[in-house]
């Protein structure tokens, strides 16, 4: 076979294009794709509804490929290791309750389990704001990654969603885009983003389950923006709580979504 290198362009710009327009008014629009946003991803899509994950890198997964000082291990603790036994990924024991796995293994299967169950995901794409109706978020504001970093003054497009997922991690960038651009009040006991505390795992991995809320009408924070914005402490290279808060977000809003069938 002749290869036509003007196929090989339109077979991308027409397929990308058409995965584009058939995620502009979706169920679930999720930002971030470290595990929290993947797992939440992950049971959304099992569950059929429509649902985008947006992530500013160019690679999905977050802070997981590099485990903890760049030692490539994670640890999760046994409740966890349920959801890493679901994707497939090889955990060993190390001490009673404390199993590890490899973060190149564990990103992969839950980029690849994540998309066989229906996630789709944009890379290199970023929300810089939300859509807000009648006081609800309902959607989200795009622009490449490539705009913001080189500081161009290019305008954005927007997405409609019922529900938005903040998983940006630590920055908890929705929340503090509610806060300062919106000027509303957020769920939390000030009102505002309350900012992380200090490394306490025990505590953290605890509080991030009860963290992982509606903070505004129409979004839910999970994955370590569920700390950041409830004032609760970080953790550090121990994954469970990213984990199993993507997987109660989901279950959340799996009931929400259910109620407006
Ligand atoms: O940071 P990240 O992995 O968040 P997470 O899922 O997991 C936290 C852990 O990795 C680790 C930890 C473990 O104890 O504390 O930090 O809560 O993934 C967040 C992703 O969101 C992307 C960012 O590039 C990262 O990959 N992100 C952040 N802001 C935006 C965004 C944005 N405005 N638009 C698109 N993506």
């Amino acid at each position: 076979m002749k290869i036509d290198d003007i196929t090989v362009s339109k077979a991308i710009i027409e397929t990308y294009s058409k995965k584009l327009l058939d995620n502009l008014n979706i169920d679930v629009a999720i930002v971030g794709g470290g595990p929290a946003g993947l797992c939440a991803g992950y049971y959304l899509a099992k569950k059929k509804y429509k649902v985008a994950l947006f992530e500013r890198k160019l690679s999905v997964g977050g802070g997981m490929w590099g485990g903890g000082i760049m030692f490539n291990e994670i640890v999760v603790q046994r409740d966890a290791k349920i959801i890493l036994d679901e994707m497939g990924i090889a955990t060993k024991v190390y001490k009673p309750g404390y199993y590890v796995a490899g973060s190149v293994e564990a990103v992969s299967a839950l980029i690849y389990k994540a998309t066989k169950a229906g996630l789709t995901i944009f890379n290199l794409l970023s929300a810089e704001d939300v859509m807000v109706r009648k006081d609800k978020v309902c959607g989200l504001v795009l622009n490449w990654s490539s705009v913001e970093m080189a500081g161009l003054h290019i305008d954005p497009i927007a997405m409609m969603a019922k529900y938005v997922i903040d998983a940006t991690g630590h920055p908890a960038e929705i929340a503090h885009l509610l806060e300062n651009k919106q000027g509303v009040k957020l769920k939390t006991k000030t009102g505002k983003v309350m900012g992380e505390k200090s490394m306490w795992a025990d505590v953290g991995e605890k509080s991030i389950i009860k963290n992982t809320l509606e903070i505004y009408p129409g979004v839910y924070v999970s994955g370590m923006a569920a700390n950041a914005v409830f004032g609760g402490q970080r953790m550090g290279p121990i994954f469970g709580g990213m984990l199993l808060s993507g997987k109660k977000v989901a279950s959340m809003l799996s009931a929400k979504l259910r109620g407006k069938k």
